[in-house]
């Protein structure tokens, strides 16, 4: 990680936990919203107006987070007004690195190596994780946001008089609702799953793998053939889907949330082929990236050797189609 500006040698994929070896992810810094007026967003600076071909959003496959990004992305239509910048599966000694595995691009706008130059050149003195996604302002040269939960917001809004969307991922009738659901999904499943995985004790990871599959029962009961709060797609059903399709070909094996598969669930299985059926979605998941880049967390997996994987995941994605 990087501290007060430089790269620190004893970074770990681990990341930080807690007293009783529960795994901690650390909150997000930079929270500037892009506007149609460049107006202040909920929280941050101003100045940041909606503009075609201004942000570039630096994302990774592998990344349930950057995924949220980049499925908001396609949804709304913004795929030509926001370009991406995809890193290399595989975590470096420095972190996320551009380039150097396929389907990985090199960094456009600085030829940076790693993801943490673009930090340090937001903020010299940036002390944190250099996670990803970051959504970059090209005009002014400076990080907007790097909170996927703000930036599927952002998406949902801020371009929507430059390329209007069916799509309305945060309505106001169901906003107390998202609001209520959405921190318990992510407590117990899409941050429950690392919690599992990057358990130090046994305790920390039974607590975590019993929350885990307490969600995935409940969704199962509650899904009924439509999104989860009907007939509308919703942020909600973004940030589920990002974890469900990493679930049998990574987590279930490399995290240790090996109780039951997405594919023991009926109702959960069909809903993630819904949504990965929609037009847009399955270019976002890159399996070979997935894949890559959870087998190959060093801490966890010290030969980095990549399982097979399950035949029903991979039948899956070839009947949807191939990547983008
Ligand atoms: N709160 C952030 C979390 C993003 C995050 O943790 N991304 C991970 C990849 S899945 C990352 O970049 N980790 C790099 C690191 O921790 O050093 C968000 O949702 O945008």
């Amino acid at each position: 990680m990087l501290v007060d500006g430089k790269w620190s040698a004893d970074w770990q994929p681990v990341q930080k936990k807690d007293e009783k070896g529960r795994f901690v992810r650390q909150t997000s810094s930079f929270r500037n919203w892009i506007t149609p007026d460049g107006a202040p967003g909920p929280t941050g600076e101003g100045g940041f107006e909606a503009e075609a071909g201004r942000y570039r959003l630096y994302v990774a496959y592998i990344c349930p987070w950057a995924s949220r990004a980049l499925i908001a992305r396609k949804l709304k239509g913004l795929s030509d007004l926001i370009p991406i910048t995809v890193v290399n599966p595989v975590m470096s000694d420095q972190g996320w690195q551009f380039g150097g595995y396929p389907g990985a691009d090199e960094d456009p706008l600085f030829g940076s190596r790693y993801i943490h130059e673009l930090y340090t050149r937001a903020d010299p003195h940036f002390t944190g994780r250099a996670t990803v996604p970051a959504l970059w302002d090209m005009k002014r040269n400076v990080m907007v946001n790097n909170e996927s939960a703000d930036i599927v917001r952002i998406f949902n809004t801020a371009f929507e008089h430059l390329v209007p969307s069916d799509y309305d991922f945060y309505p106001e009738a169901l906003r107390e609702e998202i609001d209520a659901l959405n921190p318990r999904i992510y407590d117990l499943l899409n941050n429950g799953v690392y919690k599992a995985g990057f358990a130090s004790t046994q305790e920390a990871y039974d607590e975590a793998v019993a929350g885990v599959f307490s969600m995935l029962d409940e969704l199962e009961e509650r899904l009924d053939g439509g999104f989860l709060f009907g007939d509308q797609l919703t942020e909600t059903d973004i940030r589920l889907f990002v974890t469900l399709i990493r679930f049998d070909a990574a987590y279930h094996g490399i995290f240790k949330t090996n109780r039951r598969q997405i594919a023991d669930y009926p109702r959960l299985s069909a809903y993630m082929e819904k949504v990965l059926r929609l037009p847009g979605v399955r270019e976002t998941v890159n399996m070979d990236h997935i894949t890559r880049g959870y087998y190959s967390i060093k801490a966890l997996n010290p030969t980095r050797i990549r399982p097979v994987g399950p035949a029903h995941v991979e039948a899956l994605l070839k009947a949807v189609g191939q990547a983008g």
